[in-house]
């Protein structure tokens, strides 16, 4: 009765024409995702309890790609699900966010004018608000994947949300929601180290914050100081962001999918990267074997030294340019 249907066509808001995965019930179809645990996704209409009801279609053809449509919203959220879903499973072999095989499951159209999307462990599950105004739901896949990687960290370091810890926390979601923007590769919104550049959160069009220069946001950090841990954990994650950056592509101006960055280093020395997939996996290593809820920045260090120990041999180039890397973010020596 029911039958999985891949390729089924999606028409999202901020990642154009996508290829979806839905369920055929009877005569209609379902948004669920048998080929990835199960995953569905629910409209909650604006309610702010409860799950919504099931999106469904009658042809298969899912959304319009406007946010006034109320399945578009849905699209997007199905759609990083699946990306995010992918991402783990094809880079880390994870499966799932707690690795077990379980689907989570996301809510769309959350309150009214809500800005801000959540992932909850009590639920597991992803809810998306719709913006300033309705307007601009928080769907686009840097956002999607940044909140449900905050089901990965909770099921394995279980980073305390607050202090240093909560920066690494936060670092954490935009490097693997980043991890999972680039990994997509969708033409309408190509990899990049800027957080929700899609959503236009500020009203004018700026993404929310800036890996290759933290500061660029008015209020994250580039470098770690003593007085970090008293910053908000959005503000906080800013060294470590741009630690992903700059392992990642190493310090300098540069030029990745068209976007321009110019990253800087604590002491002005330049750092060369050792590459996103290994900055990804050194970071993933280092999450899920090495990091606890405590862990803070200079934890994180040799934490991390540990795991590219592991990885590529201690005193190894790669090895080495990780440790440089952390002294450019002004953290050991
Ligand atoms: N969007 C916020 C975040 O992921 C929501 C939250 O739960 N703090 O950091
Ligand atoms: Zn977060
Ligand atoms: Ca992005």
């Amino acid at each position: 009765q029911y039958q999985a249907i891949e390729n089924s066509v999606g028409n999202s808001e901020y990642s154009g024409q996508v290829s979806i995965t839905t369920t055929k019930s009877g005569s209609t179809y379902q948004l669920t995702d048998a080929s990835r645990g199960g995953h569905s996704t629910y409209n909650l209409n604006h309610s702010t309890s409860g799950k919504g009801t099931l999106y469904t279609d009658t042809d298969d053809v899912w959304g319009d790609g406007k946010a006034t449509t109320a399945q578009t919203a849905g699209v997007d959220a199905a759609y990083g699900a699946q990306e995010t879903w992918d991402f783990y499973r094809n880079t880390f072999g994870r499966n799932g966010i707690a690795d077990d095989g379980r689907a989570a499951y996301s809510t769309t159209h959350y309150g009214n004018n809500y800005v801000n999307a959540f992932w909850s462990d009590s639920c597991f599950c992803m809810t998306y608000g719709d913006g300033a105004s309705n307007a601009h739901p928080l769907t686009a896949l840097d956002v999607a994947g940044h909140e449900m990687s905050h089901g990965v960290t909770a099921a394995t370091a279980g980073l305390n949300y607050s202090g240093e810890s909560g920066g690494l926390n936060e670092a954490t979601s935009d490097i693997f929601g980043t991890g999972v923007e680039f990994y997509a590769g969708n033409t309408a919104d190509p990899g990049d180290y800027l957080i929700g550049e899609k959503i236009n959160i500020n009203g004018n069009g700026t993404p929310l914050r800036y890996m290759d220069k933290p500061s660029k946001d008015g209020a994250s950090k580039d470098y770690w100081s003593s007085s970090l841990g008293g910053l908000d954990v959005h503000y906080s994650s800013g060294p470590a962001n741009h630690l992903f950056y700059l392992l990642s592509e190493g310090s300098g101006a540069k030029v990745v999918n068209g976007v321009s960055y110019n990253s800087p280093t604590y002491d002005g020395a330049s750092v060369p990267g050792i590459g996103r997939d290994n900055a990804l996996k050194l970071w993933y290593t280092s999450l899920t074997e090495h990091f606890t809820s405590t862990t803070n920045y200079a934890r994180a260090r040799t934490q991390s030294l540990q795991a590219a120990a592991d990885l590529w041999g201690q005193g190894s180039a790669t090895y080495n340019a990780v440790a440089d890397t952390w002294a450019a973010i002004g953290v050991g020596s």
